[in-house]
């Protein structure tokens, strides 16, 4: 067997929240950030949450990564534009944001069984579309850099230009018999999307692809339903999630949902996909709940310790639990005999009020742990020490109207030095 086929292995890369988390209603046509504008946040508890939520993924027996904050308020930025905390207040909330948290935004990633030169590419994403987003991609690409360093195994590429709208892999599927197998690419892009605009620009998807030397008998470039995203599904990844064989889908996520399916089973023989009606679960029920915007996920099967038999999980916020038709949905689901065979919850209610859930805080990465910086990964002793900081930095809870007070902002950067101390990371400063 080939050595490189047994030690590729999907790795988790979840954002730790920054000590900045607020919500200021910054994203047109995300419906949870706009409904909670002006809310309370509570930074600390929004990191914790995400601690835990890593922690049971390696519970799971599953390798977890990390990444940093951003560094916020973004002075350069708000110098660039010319403006200071009295100014424009959705600028000033733009340079303090913690949006890098949803890293399933952070770059696109094609594993090494993809590619031409067999290596794991990525982009990072270059969030034009959104001012408070645009400027995350110099600092990431900073940490990919460092995170993926080994050019053996990794090649890291700068954004597409910024005439096309590219955010990550929350627009981007993979479906393979098996992780580490080659797989069919899968990029969704929109057209319209009514009120709301459409984020991911099909010239981004190709030239990403172009970039990573993806066959081009093996990718697929889909249209989101402008329907889906008028309905608030800014990403796709609020509509629908795929692990290794398995599409996990809405009816109404796709243009032409047939269409799709049918070139998914011809691209990736032996994928399935799981539809859920829209007569059962609503659109409108299905993204305020955020039932696709799961990890689904496969456990390392014989596993004791992980308490779960064969199948894929399904990982989905609490909030589906208190949908009777998403519930109701997934208790049949479970009944009968499809290949997600668990669903678990997971309390990300901080993050979710932003309109992110558990799988827009996580970036798959399909490599061999031995490659990556051992600085960016995750075992039960460095979950520990972030709780550590963050329990001591990160503020309790912040108000609207205490983004770009000078006495937070001086928090804000010694939070944020204090976890770069703590984990050997001051490279990053
Ligand atoms: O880009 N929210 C993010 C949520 C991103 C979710 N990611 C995925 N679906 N993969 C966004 O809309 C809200 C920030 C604010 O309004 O303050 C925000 O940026």
């Amino acid at each position: 067997m080939d050595h490189r086929a047994v030690t590729l292995v999907e790795i988790n890369f979840d954002g730790l929240v920054g000590p900045s988390h607020n919500y200021a209603g910054l994203s047109l046509g995300n419906l949870a950030a706009a409904r909670n504008a002006g809310a309370t946040s509570y930074p600390r508890e929004a990191a914790l949450q995400g601690i835990a939520k890593m922690r049971s993924n390696m519970a799971r027996g599953l390798v977890q990564g990390f990444f940093v904050p951003l560094p916020r308020p973004d002075t350069q930025w708000l110098e660039a534009l010319a403006t200071d905390s009295n100014t424009d207040p959705a600028l000033v909330a733009g340079a303090w944001s913690a949006s890098s948290m949803w890293t399933a935004n952070a770059a696109t990633v094609s594993p090494a069984p993809d590619t031409a030169d067999g290596r794991c590419h990525l982009t990072v994403a270059n969030l034009v579309t959104m001012p408070h987003r645009s400027h995350e991609w110099h600092d990431t690409l900073a940490q990919l850099q460092l995170a993926f360093a080994d050019p053996q195994h990794f090649a890291v590429h700068g954004p597409v230009p910024p005439c096309f709208g590219d955010e990550g892999a929350a627009n981007h599927m993979r479906l393979a018999p098996a992780h580490h197998a080659p797989g069919l690419e899968v990029f969704v892009y929109g057209l319209r999307g009514g009120p709301f605009p459409a984020r991911q620009h099909e010239q981004a998807s190709r030239a990403v692809a172009r970039r990573h030397g993806l066959d081009p008998e093996r990718v697929l470039f889909i249209e989101q339903n402008p329907e889906a995203i008028a309905a608030g599904a800014f990403h796709n990844d609020v509509v629908a999630v795929a692990n290794e064989n398995v599409l996990f889908t809405h009816e109404l996520a796709f243009a032409d949902p047939q269409r799709a399916y049918d070139l998914i089973r011809m691209g990736c023989p032996g994928a399935q996909v799981v539809e859920v009606p829209a007569k059962r679960v609503s659109l409108a029920d299905a993204i305020s709940s955020y039932l696709f915007n799961a990890q689904l996920l496969t456990p390392p099967s014989g596993d004791p310790g992980s308490g779960v038999g064969a199948g894929m999980t399904l990982v989905v916020p609490e909030e589906c639990r208190e949908n009777v038709a998403v519930w109701g949905w997934l208790g049949e689901m479970l009944a009968g005999n499809g290949p997600i065979r668990h669903v678990e919850t997971v309390d990300v209610r901080q993050s979710m009020a932003n309109g992110g859930g558990p799988a827009c805080l996580r970036l798959r990465v399909v490599a061999d742990p031995a490659t990556v910086d051992p600085r960016f990964l995750l075992s039960d002793a460095r979950a520990d020490l972030l709780e550590r900081v963050v329990s001591r930095h990160w503020p309790e809870q912040i108000d609207t109207s205490d983004i770009g007070d000078t006495a937070l902002a001086a928090q804000l950067v010694t939070a944020r030095g204090a976890l770069l101390e703590a984990l050997d990371l001051t490279v990053l400063t």
